[in-house]
């Protein structure tokens, strides 16, 4: 670790340091947005402002070219029956499912023998959904209708729940956007809702502002509104009921400015981050600066209702919601807990707990986490030594007498260093030094493994340094059935590019040169910045999606010579620490105006797992 105590105060390298975000005058851009073919019969146009002070701010144009959706596992955790392959959630096959659980009888009639068994098959075949084939009718299968409206998109909501004789309206009260979108996936209306509610007549004998009804309760990702959990008052109350507007090419366009939804759909622009699914594929929360009103805004970019936040569910996947929550119960289940006490009975059975209950079921990793508890560092540090369990996925590559490189272990025998540490030719001079501090006096913990195989990026370019990767396959013990490597604990490899963002702080360490070159024998850490836009710094030198750029503002903390190869770490909210890049180049050694350079590891989640399989670094959507 290079360590430059020059203090280089007037140097301004740093956009983020140096100027407030967002200061820089910008005049409006004007965007003539058309509106879809179906509505161009009234040939209106829609002027939208695309900078300046509107609602747009929230939103983040360049991420919202990449079409993210409910299915996009860079930004969401995939349902407990899909899972993550190459960004998308992808349908797990029933069988994959658990065995026991609640028998269902779908809205077609069929009988599935598990709420997953369902889903899957469901997410296999999306349309089969409609095929009403099935004879599971015995005890009243569920159905949702629309009463009173002009066309059949719309209309006051009538059920029949599932075992009960009577048809049912539904409450307004606790009626939103969610449930709406639900409820029109349910009727075929793919796009879901445009508005939950609407003005229809209803029969005199009937009154529209009294009458008796069901609550309905959904997560809003489910596709029919028996997965919702429907209650009662058990005193007869009279409230107003819920209606609601399907979208449809013909439905009558919302005004103003408005947001262009990955299915298409058009929701009005103040409505895009505020944490509810108003798109129904969640495209108009995936791609936010900031949330609206209460919601919960995710590091990710991701705007949550606020009632999930510290509710016992991880939902944001860079884990924010759930950290620094009171043990005492979680506020999502006590609400809805005292809601059930004072008033009412759950009449279905809930589908949402058979979904947590899937999804606890599903293999846990264990990664990231040290033994030993670290105490947070308040301030930038310079390089320090490390302790013995401080950096326990910390390898050495050494070849011959030489420590040449630092690797980082991410489980079973594996270990991943940068491409242009290592050569398959030289396999058998290989040898990874594990739990060593000081390699010049080898502590007594270190133990020495030699060299598998060795798997070199297949793009790896010499010249560019792009794809910078390797994996090194340690030599298992054959009286073992596993690799064992002492006092290591295999770091977390992220899957998606937003698990951390610019100026979040992580930790390089390594054995690498001091400032003039000096030979440093003890491993030693740093805390280093994490800089977005680094071609400012290196122009056609660095490829964004490939590479991350990591420093401080005056250069004090850099990577340099024999530090190639080794850990650039980031810990998430709930202290999960995880490989974010791996030491690669850079223009000199703590240099300001040359930030050292890391293979962005989040960018070969893919080529990893598919080296070393699937189940060893999988955390979530397996
Ligand atoms: C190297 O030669 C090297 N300052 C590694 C990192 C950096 C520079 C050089 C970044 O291995």
């Amino acid at each position: 670790m290079k360590l430059v105590n020059i203090v280089l105060l007037f140097l301004c390298f740093y956009s983020s340091v140096c100027k407030a975000p967002g200061i820089e005058p910008r005049s409006p851009v004007w965007q003539v947005k058309t509106l879809p073919p179906s509505h161009r019969h009234t040939t209106r146009f829609q002027l939208t402002s695309t900078s300046g002070k509107s609602q747009e701010d929230l939103l983040d144009r360049n991420c919202l070219t990449k079409k993210y959706t409910h299915l996009s596992c860079n930004k969401v955790f995939c349902q407990p029956w899909q899972k993550c392959i190459d960004g998308t959630c992808v349908c797990k096959l029933p069988y994959q499912c658990p065995k026991n659980g609640t028998t269902v009888c779908s809205t077609n009639g069929r009988t599935y023998q598990t709420y997953c068994q369902q889903k899957s098959f469901e997410c296999l075949r999306p349309q089969a959904k409609f095929l009403n084939n099935g004879t599971c009718t015995a005890e009243g299968q569920f159905s949702v209708s629309l009463k009173y409206g002009k066309t059949d998109s719309e209309g006051i909501l009538e059920v029949k729940l599932m075992g009960q004789n009577e048809t049912a309206f539904i409450c307004k009260k606790s009626w939103s956007m969610t449930q709406a979108n639900v409820a029109c996936l349910d009727l075929g209306f793919p796009q879901g809702a445009l508005d939950t509610q609407g003005s229809f007549p209803m029969p005199e004998n009937i009154s529209v502002n009294g009458h008796e009804c069901v609550h309905v309760h959904c997560r809003g990702l489910e596709t029919s509104l028996t997965e919702c959990t429907f209650t009662k008052t058990k005193i007869k109350k009279y409230q107003e009921l819920a209606s609601v507007v399907c979208y449809t090419q013909n439905a009558d366009y919302p005004t103003g400015n408005l947001f262009q939804c990955v299915n298409g759909k058009y929701i009005p622009q103040k409505r895009a981050c505020n944490g509810i699914n108003d798109c129904g594929d969640q495209s108009d929360e995936l791609c936010c600066k900031a949330c609206r009103g209460e919601s919960f805004f995710c590091k990710s970019g991701v705007c949550i209702p606020k009632q999930y936040k510290c509710n016992g569910e991880v939902d944001c996947i860079t884990g924010d919601d759930e950290a620094g929550c009171k043990e005492t119960g979680h506020p999502e289940i006590r609400v809805f807990a005292a809601e059930v006490q004072e008033e009412t009975e759950i009449l279905t059975a809930d589908m949402d707990a058979e979904r947590k209950w899937i999804k606890s079921l599903l293999p846990k990793l264990s990664c990231g986490v040290k033994e030993n508890i670290p105490t947070r560092r308040k301030r930038v540090v310079g390089g320090k030594p490390a302790h013995m369990k401080d950096f326990p996925w910390q390898m050495a590559i050494k070849d011959g007498e030489k420590l040449i490189c630092g690797g980082i272990y991410i489980g079973g025998c594996w270990i991943l260093t940068a491409a242009h540490c290592v050569r398959v030719s030289k396999i058998h001079r290989y040898q990874i030094w594990v739990g060593l501090l000081n390699w010049f006096r080898p502590n007594s913990e270190l133990k020495i493994q030699l060299v598998n195989r060795i798997i070199i990026h297949e793009n790896y370019n010499g010249s560019t340094y792009q794809n910078d990767i390797a994996l090194i396959e340690v030599k298992k013990h054959p009286s073992k059935k596993e690799c064992v490597l002492p006092y290591s604990v295999p770091a977390c490899v992220p899957w998606s590019p937003y698990l951390f963002q610019p100026n979040d702080r992580c930790i390089v360490s390594g054995w690498g040169r001091e400032k003039d070159n000096e030979k440093v024998y003890s491993l030693r850490w740093g805390e280093v910045n994490l800089i977005g836009n680094c071609s400012k710094f290196y122009a056609d030198r660095y490829y964004e999606k490939e590479m991350q750029c990591a420093g401080t503002s005056d250069g004090s903390i850099d990577a340099c010579k024999g530090d190639s190869g080794g850990p650039l770490v980031c810990t998430d909210a709930n202290n999960v620490t995880y490989v974010w890049g791996i030491v690669s180049w850079g223009e000199n050694c703590g240099k300001p105006e040359f930030p050292g350079v890391y293979t962005k590891v989040a960018n070969y989640f893919d080529w990893i797992s598919n080296h070393v399989g699937r189940s060893l670094i999988s955390q979530h959507n397996v």
